[in-house]
């Protein structure tokens, strides 16, 4: 009797192995029309920690507001740059100085750093780490610079973490990360100034003009910008969408995969003038932008924003997960793909 189970057990388990056999082939015979993604366990992807990027916003806010041609600025940026070095990444400078909406002169740095220099296939991550030097839709203290801890504070982070987890697998695709200078120097409307086009971005306008390596050409690119706030959503933005909509559904796809639907939403709602528009109209590559979108405001950012609330308080370790898990995701499909 037990003999007799044994082999039926036997038999059944040779059954299910040339059942599967069977499944792989017809997988392998037959792709499906539709672009499936690389298939990694997640065991392999690494885990993106949280505590590490809100310790990196909290250190950025040590030095202060992060406004050109002031020394807490300086003093960040040579440290951002020796914490790329730190890691494992070659960095480069890149120094100039730009003009402001009112005719100052901003001597400013993009702060530039390479993981795996050799790698033909290659992503761009960025965000900007400069900080906005007026308050203009706070009712208070309208002409002193915001803390910054979301609004430029939180993209820097969230790349820190990813270039520390880099550091640890060391995976086989080439990183860039850019740290963009002068983002939020743009005129504020209190001024009452004739309105000028383009005074954002500074940073990114001179790289897109000035690219740090000649015909330097990413698969494409991911810009985050506030990316910290408690119950933020990301939507799929508008410039996102014009230039690059294969690499915004790739994102968010990517996030849906790694369980993070909630915060990625796949709505085609808000449109920024961001560093993404200049790298997508000048340097020609294909880039995105992570951005909140709150739906309850009528800047669409949330109230914090470019006023003195942007501190560490509206900060959620949860919201920089989302972001930072969803980024290694990315770039993990990617070494499936091209491994
Ligand atoms: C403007 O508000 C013009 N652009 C959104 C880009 C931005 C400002 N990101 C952070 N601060
Ligand atoms: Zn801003």
């Amino acid at each position: 009797m037990l003999r007799k189970i044994k082999y039926y057990i036997l038999c059944f388990l040779v059954i299910c192995i040339a059942c599967n056999c069977n499944e792989t082939e017809k997988e392998a015979n037959h792709p499906s029309p539709t672009p499936t993604p690389a298939i990694v366990p997640p065991s392999t992807i690494p885990v993106f920690n949280s505590d590490s990027a809100f310790f990196y916003i909290e250190k950025q806010l040590s030095f202060g507001p992060r406004v050109p041609n002031t020394e807490m600025h300086d003093a960040c940026g040579a440290w951002l740059a020796e914490k790329l070095r730190s890691l494992g990444q070659e960095v480069i400078i890149q120094e100039t100085v730009v003009e402001a909406y009112n005719g100052t002169k901003l001597e400013i740095q993009n702060i530039i750093g390479q993981y795996n220099m050799d790698a033909v296939d290659r992503i761009l991550l960025c965000a900007h780490w400069d900080t906005r030097p007026f308050a203009d839709q706070d009712v208070d203290r309208q002409d002193e610079p915001i803390p910054g801890a979301n609004d430029g504070g939180s993209g820097v982070a969230v790349l820190l973490e990813v270039a520390r987890q880099l550091s640890i697998a060391k995976p086989e695709i080439g990183i860039d990360i850019i740290f963009f200078d002068a983002e939020d120097y743009g005129q504020p409307l209190y001024e009452n100034l004739p309105v000028r086009e383009d005074t954002y971005c500074l940073g990114s306008q001179y790289w897109s003009n000035n690219l740090h390596k000649k015909n330097y050409q990413p698969m494409y690119g991911i810009l985050l910008d506030m990316v910290g706030a408690k119950d933020a959503v990301f939507t799929m933005e508008d410039a996102s969408m014009r230039y690059a909509p294969y690499v915004t559904r790739k994102v968010w796809n990517a996030a849906a995969r790694a369980g993070y639907s909630g915060y990625f939403r796949f709505e085609k709602i808000g449109a920024h003038i961001d560093d993404h528009v200049y790298i997508n109209t000048i340097a020609k590559i294909k880039c995105i932008d992570i951005i909140q979108y709150d739906y309850t405001t009528p800047s669409t950012f949330g109230a914090y924003w470019h006023t003195h609330k942007d501190n560490i308080w509206i900060i959620d370790k949860k919201t920089l997960k989302a972001v930072g898990q969803t980024l290694l995701q990315v770039i993990y499909e990617e070494l499936g793909a091209i491994g």
